[in-house]
């Protein structure tokens, strides 16, 4: 059985050839041949059908491309001693007459989304009949695929991605910056990917699926990183003011945005370095005062 995967709304056409002669009479053996079976790799699929002496068929290597739709071609070439006359069946019947080798061609027309069997029969002069099955497989549908949502801004230069995708297909994913992501694991359908030496700023992530037939799937994100320097206005350098607001949060006078929360909470330090809590107090505006006067450097 030959199997094909395609992704095109448009013709699908499969070109074969035949493994070499067969010399000899009667019902012949396909020598030579490769046996198709299984399933093509994305971007063009590798079977091809055909057929032997004495009408055997075979299949092996072909080709597969799609573009137009659900309209399908079968091509093989057929190889058959001198007087043998053969008849390929593969939608419509085809007679091959002649000597040494032929071709065969079936268009197949009205593929629907899925599975699309089919049968390809050739008899020789005296009715031995043999018989190769395939599936033509239309796969026109985008793979599912889902990213959970990510807390942006953030603090840490290490995440984990999960979401959901298409069972049996691994995400890619991908970084705008200079991070490293992967390796991504997958289990039934959640996957999910470590991201490490997240920097400072926009971190662009895309995520990607892929199915056998070439459909893409992607989602994107921005994860926004932010260190604790106690700079509330994110650009240049903590001043004065930025120790005065970390009061004024302190003392309950202000509500930090989830962004100078970020920037402003370095408190407690642990060996001069921030790994701060969960509050904005009295330590964080003394650190950040510390670091404005230059007792600390952070
Ligand atoms: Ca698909
Ligand atoms: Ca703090």
């Amino acid at each position: 059985m030959g199997h094909w995967v395609g992704r095109s709304v448009g013709a699908l056409r499969c070109v074969g050839r035949a493994p070499g002669q067969h010399a000899g009479s009667g019902v012949g053996t396909p020598a030579g041949q490769r046996l198709g079976s299984g399933v093509g790799a994305p971007g063009g699929q590798q079977i091809w059908v055909g057929i032997g002496i004495g009408g055997q068929l075979g299949s092996g290597v072909g080709q597969f491309a799609g573009h137009g739709s659900g309209v399908g071609t079968l091509d093989g070439q057929q190889k058959r001693p001198a007087g043998v006359n053969s008849a390929a069946r593969a939608g419509v019947v085809k007679t091959i007459g002649g000597i040494g080798s032929a071709s065969w061609s079936c268009t197949i027309t009205g593929l629907v989304e899925g599975e699309n069997s089919f049968t390809v029969t050739a008899r020789d002069f005296v009715f031995n009949a043999s018989t190769l099955t395939g599936v033509l497989t239309l796969d026109t549908l985008a793979p599912a695929l889902t990213l959970d949502a990510v807390a942006s801004p953030a603090r840490g230069a290490a995440k984990t991605l999960t979401g959901t995708v298409e069972a049996g297909i691994v995400p890619q994913v991908q970084i705008g910056s200079a991070a490293e992501a992967g390796p991504v694991t997958v289990s039934g359908t959640s996957w999910s990917c470590p991201l490490s030496g997240l920097l400072p700023g926009a971190n662009d992530i895309t995520v990607t699926a892929l199915d056998p037939a070439g459909n893409l799937s992607s989602v994107q994100t921005a994860l926004q990183i932010v260190v604790p320097d106690g700079n509330f206005k994110g650009t240049g350098v903590a001043e004065i003011s930025d120790a005065l607001l970390a009061l004024r949060i302190a003392v309950g006078l202000r509500e930090p945005s989830p962004l100078e929360f970020l920037h402003g909470n370095v408190a407690p330090l642990a060996n001069g370095v921030p790994d701060p809590d969960d509050k904005i107090d009295i330590a964080d505006a003394l650190a950040i005062l510390s670091k404005v006067v230059g007792l600390l450097s952070f």
